[in-house]
């Protein structure tokens, strides 16, 4: 256990705990619970901008454009990469220096991290991770993540600003995006416009949106190209906007507000089926047995078992 003197490193700013902190936060346990509990408080001087989108549409890319343009602006920018692909965070490591090679050159701090094994899953481990950059005093963070699941989801909706990012001529892009993406965006980039279509993707986002209920916000559609430069400036702009919006009117207190609900909400769901498998396994096979033999169906099953914790609950309380 190194949780308190680590926990000063990363009040400090010192990028090698921060690194250190994150690889606790990923294997989880109580050494990632202690460290977690001594950085409380630190809430919450960056600005977390989640960039989302199927693989391969460019969001590192557009991750390194955008850092770069924060770094000419003379602020500090963490980079966060989520890869639920990719089941070994060593591997992934191994690929920071790869993945943004201009932007660590330009003094930006880059970590990826993918986990499956910490309480609440990979979600929790990458809102705890947020909580570190947060405490080490980085006032833009950047966060990836690959692909469109529901992991991506909660990442992507434990930060201040969504990113969804598309490009031309992806069908199943604009599908996904029905599957909940579209809903927590609140910018979408059409990437690779340097390529054909990129016009028509703009106009079938468009498109969607104007389906949607007319919000408050109305997330503005941008054509960028990682490669050539197009957009980034327009897509930092969007940025600050959108930041402008969120600050003003208590929003994005109240934005904070819920996340940590849902994350608490989370953790108690994931301590919940831990407690079930580990300490009432044979209530759980009776409610398996129920439901197999056709007593009952698996909601009055599990109703059934979550009434009898209580009460299990309830009498050691007493
Ligand atoms: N033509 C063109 N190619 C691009 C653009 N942006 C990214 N690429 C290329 O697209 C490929 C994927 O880019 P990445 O930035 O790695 O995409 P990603 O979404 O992070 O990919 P994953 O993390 O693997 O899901 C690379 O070969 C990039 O060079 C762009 O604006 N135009
Ligand atoms: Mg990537």
């Amino acid at each position: 256990m190194h949780g308190v003197g680590l926990a000063g490193q990363v009040r400090a700013g010192q990028e090698r705990a921060v690194a250190r902190a994150i690889t606790v936060v990923e294997r989880g346990g109580l050494e990632a619970e202690a460290l977690l509990a001594s950085l409380r408080g630190s809430d919450s001087a960056a600005w977390r901008v989640g960039l989302t989108g199927a693989p391969g549409v460019g969001k590192s890319s557009l991750t390194q454009a955008l850092g770069l343009a924060l770094r000419e602006e003379g602020v500090g920018v963490a980079v966060l990469a989520v890869d639920p692909s990719s089941p070994f965070s060593g591997g992934a490591l191994l690929g920071d220096r790869v993945r943004m090679p201009e932007l660590l050159r330009r003094g930006a701090f880059v970590r990826s991290m993918a986990t499956r094994g910490a309480l609440g899953g990979l979600s929790a481990a990458a809102g705890d991770a947020l909580d570190i950059l947060d405490a080490a005093g980085f006032p833009w963070v950047l966060v990836e993540t690959v692909g469109v699941g529901q992991d991506e989801v909660d990442v992507a909706s434990t930060v201040d600003t969504v990113v969804v990012v598309t490009v031309a001529g992806l069908g199943d892009d604009i599908q996904a995006a029905k599957a909940g993406i579209l809903e927590i965006a609140d910018i979408f980039v059409v990437n690779k416009a340097d390529r054909p279509g990129a016009e028509a993707q703009v106009a079938a986002l468009e498109g969607m949106l104007e389906l949607q209920p007319a919000g408050e916000w109305r997330p503005p559609v941008i054509r960028t190209s990682a490669r050539t430069g197009e957009g980034i400036a327009e897509l930092r702009q969007a940025v600050g906007l959108h930041r402008v919006f969120l600050e003003a009117d208590g929003r994005r207190a109240a934005r904070r507000h819920r996340q940590v609900a849902e994350r608490i909400l989370r953790l108690v769901a994931a301590l919940a089926s831990e407690r079930v498998r580990r300490d009432f396994q044979a209530m759980l096979e009776a409610a398996v047995a129920a439901v197999t033999q056709g007593r009952q169906d698996v909601h009055g099953a599990a109703r059934r078992l979550f009434a009898s914790l209580q009460g299990v609950g309830a009498a050691r309380e007493a």
